[in-house]
């Protein structure tokens, strides 16, 4: 994907005021946008998979996997071949991006070894490859890009100025520091963030400026909304209003046109109607499959019928309307 390199620096105040527009305003906005870069009926399907489950060294506060909070308990790497044969799943099932993800701060020389070989067994089967497995140096890097790594994950997660509320192992520079590594290795950048973590608006809108005034912004940008775990600290954050978080993937859509903008964590609890409003702001990307790393997922049953309601499809598959021209 060819983005634009020179591209515009977005003020947090001019961001600011896209969220204040007039609810249609926005949306009809961010829907003829969509259209002059994507067909609007098609989605782009993400499997997740956890590699590596629990245990991590980082204090996120949404998260489940944080050893300094009650969660999940701490697993141990999955073979390769387990990975193997749930890409292969996930690829019957009509994904075409397949993630694994580990609850890492950051992967060791041993865990390299494991993951460059299920990326490349991955990429085998035909599929697109992501990872998210914490900060990465150089060398690591140029790992994965040698394996053939088409994506990397790294979330900014929220506004830097609202960041220490929520992290305190490592900084929000860490975090740009690896996606720059990324970037320079020539490997498509994945990055976003969750809202419903207490965050105002202004923290809301500078989450979405760090990100699209990256040069050049990312390919793929997943916009996840908290999901609230017992035992985490945010496990009672107050729930963001739908149409608020409709809003952040309509922003996302106007300040990143090119981006596969993801409605990612938060589907699960999640109304159809709300859903589809997502799509219409211009997302155009999901995580498809019944688990996310740790929580549910929408049954792969239940976003069939979703796409077939709205009429859309799989990315990778030929409109079914024109089939047979
Ligand atoms: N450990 C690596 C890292 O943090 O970069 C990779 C895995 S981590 C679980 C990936 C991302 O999942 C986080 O950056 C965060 O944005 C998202 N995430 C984790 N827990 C979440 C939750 N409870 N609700 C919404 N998003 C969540
Ligand atoms: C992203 O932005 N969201 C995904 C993926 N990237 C790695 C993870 C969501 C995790 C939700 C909580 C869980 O299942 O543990
Ligand atoms: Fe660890 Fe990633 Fe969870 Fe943070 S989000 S605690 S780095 S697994």
């Amino acid at each position: 994907m060819n983005l634009e390199t020179s591209a515009k620096v977005w003020s947090v105040d001019e961001i600011e005021s896209l969220f204040k527009l007039p609810f249609n305003d926005l949306i009809f906005h961010a829907q003829q946008v969509t259209r002059q870069h994507f067909d609007p009926n098609a989605v782009q399907l993400s499997t997740l998979l956890s590699i590596k489950t629990g245990g991590c060294s980082e204090d996120c506060g949404y998260c489940t996997q944080s050893s300094f909070h009650a969660g999940v308990e701490n697993k141990k790497m999955l073979e390769v071949g387990e990975v193997v044969k749930a890409a292969q799943a996930a690829k019957d099932a009509g994904a075409g991006r397949f993630c694994m993800g580990a609850a890492w701060r950051e992967p060791s020389a041993e865990d390299m070894s494991a993951v460059v070989e299920m990326v490349k067994e991955v990429r085998a089967l035909g599929m697109e490859t992501c990872a998210t497995l914490g900060m990465l140096n150089d060398e690591q890097t140029e790992q994965l890009r040698v394996a053939g790594l088409d994506y990397y994950n790294h979330n900014l997660d929220t506004a830097p100025e609202f960041y220490g509320n929520i992290i305190s192992t490592r900084d929000y520079q860490d975090r740009l520091d690896t996606l720059e590594r990324v970037r320079k290795a020539g490997m498509h950048v994945c990055s976003g963030g969750i809202v419903g973590m207490g965050e105002n608006l202004t923290q809301r809108a500078g989450l979405i400026a760090q990100l699209a005034n990256m040069n050049p912004y990312p390919e793929s940008v997943p916009i996840n909304n908290l999901v609230k775990v017992e035992g985490t600290p945010l496990a009672d954050a107050e729930d963001i209003d739908p149409l608020d978080f409709v809003r952040t993937i309509a922003v996302a859509r106007l300040t990143m046109p090119r981006a596969y903008v993801r409605l990612s964590a938060g589907r699960q609890q999640m109304s159809d109607a709300v859903q589809a409003l997502c799509f219409l702001a211009g997302a155009n990307s999901i995580f498809y499959g019944d688990q996310l790393l740790t929580t549910g997922n929408p049954e792969v049953e239940r976003d069939r019928a979703l796409m077939d309601k709205l009429g859309m499809y799989p990315l990778a598959d030929k409109c079914p309307a024109m089939a047979g021209e």
